[in-house]
């Protein structure tokens, strides 16, 4: 008798770097919609960060009118909310645009979801006070190195503006599918923020600071900025919210199938507003058929799984595409947004099968 594959064959990260670490996501091989922490992709900068868990303190400061620190058990005893929210790397499909660009080459698994559970980072600036010209909060991560680019050595350090920080559901989380948040990504304390990009979800919290000014350090004003152009850097503008996008799951690209009835299933997620249609093709974009969504949950910061039921009966070649919209008639387009360091690839989704 045959062993059954399950549960003996899983799939496991797949490894783009390990110094730092960066592996992603199996995500066609996903049936959930909440991520094992196992199986979450992961996206450093730097070395792991060395932290004395036992002596914890989360200090705010600057423009604020009393400096705190807060402990652990501070924090966990504040009010909390639990969200489903989902993070996805601006560089998720990187290895898709054309003409290609440098960076980690990932493919469609820079991206994975689950509930996170913290507290306001508003109620935290509430109990400090912000003061008159507050203009950024700005949150520091345990994590530093050197750059290849600039010869110096910087933390991990993102900034959001304050209409930003002060929104209900950006957190700073402690739990992680009701778990303390994994170690790798973020223990103690990461900052949650819905809807934008995860480099603004900055782990191992080290300090948060509210300033007068625009941020500048470099993971915001040279990284995590779109740059049209090749050669120079007009029309630079910084990566923000997710783009409206969708991934194909199953079946596989370039998998081989018989004639007769397949399932073609996947995710679709956006950043602002919700998912309210997911149309597929099944001949290159000729024709387009609207797939059953699944109800999203209602702040809309998750995906939404989605399927299409496809008979084919005639052998041969097919581009099978995916094409999603939001609540405020975005979809996703034919043609990417092309930019030097490859951030918010979200064009129509697309494989090909061949029927034998
Ligand atoms: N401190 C710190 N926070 C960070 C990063 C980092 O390198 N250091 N990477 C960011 C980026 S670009 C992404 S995509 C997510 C990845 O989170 P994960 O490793 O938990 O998947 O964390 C963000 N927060
Ligand atoms: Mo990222």
């Amino acid at each position: 008798m045959p062993y059954p594959l399950y549960p003996f064959v899983k799939p496991y990260l797949m490894t783009r770097g390990l110094q730092p670490e960066n592996q992603e996501t199996p995500i066609q091989f996903i049936k959930t919609d909440t991520i094992d922490y196992q199986l979450f992709y992961r996206r450093n900068h730097f070395a792991y960060p060395g932290l004395s868990y036992s002596n914890y303190w989360l200090p705010i400061n600057g423009l604020v009118k009393t400096a705190k620190c807060f402990s652990l058990q501070d924090i966990l005893r504040l009010p909390s909310k639990t969200l489903k929210v989902v993070l996805e790397c601006a560089g998720n499909k990187r290895s898709l645009f054309e003409p290609k660009v440098f960076g980690e080459q990932w493919e469609k698994g820079a991206i994975s979801q689950g509930y996170w559970k913290g507290v306001p980072l508003r109620t935290l600036l509430e109990l400090a006070g912000m003061k008159e010209g507050a203009k950024e909060v700005v949150v520091e991560g345990y994590d530093y190195g050197r750059r290849t680019d600039l010869d110096t050595v910087h933390t991990y350090a993102r900034s959001l503006p304050i209409y930003k920080a002060i929104h209900p559901d950006t957190i700073i989380a402690y739990e992680y599918n009701n778990r303390p948040i994994p170690f790798k990504h973020g223990y103690p304390l990461r900052l949650i923020v819905p809807q934008w990009y995860a480099m603004a979800s900055v782990k191992w919290i080290k300090q948060i600071s509210v300033i007068d000014s625009d941020f500048t350090g470099p993971f915001q004003s040279v990284d995590y900025v779109y740059y049209p152009h090749k050669e120079n850097d007009e029309g630079a503008f910084p990566v923000t919210t997710i783009k409206v996008n969708s991934t194909i799951q199953k079946p596989l690209n370039m998998e081989v199938l018989n004639t007769g009835k397949h399932i073609i299933e996947g995710i679709a997620w956006t950043g602002k507003g919700n998912i309210t249609k997911v149309e597929v093709s099944t001949n290159g974009g000729k024709t387009w058929t609207e797939a059953k969504v699944s109800q999203q949950n209602k702040e809309g910061y998750a995906w939404s799984a989605w399927k299409f039921e496809w008979s084919v009966a005639a052998k041969g070649e097919y581009t099978l595409m995916a094409k999603a919209t939001n609540s405020y008639n975005q979809e996703q387009p034919a043609t990417p947004f092309w930019n030097r360091k490859g951030y918010g690839y979200n064009a129509i989704e697309k494989i090909k099968v061949k029927i034998e």
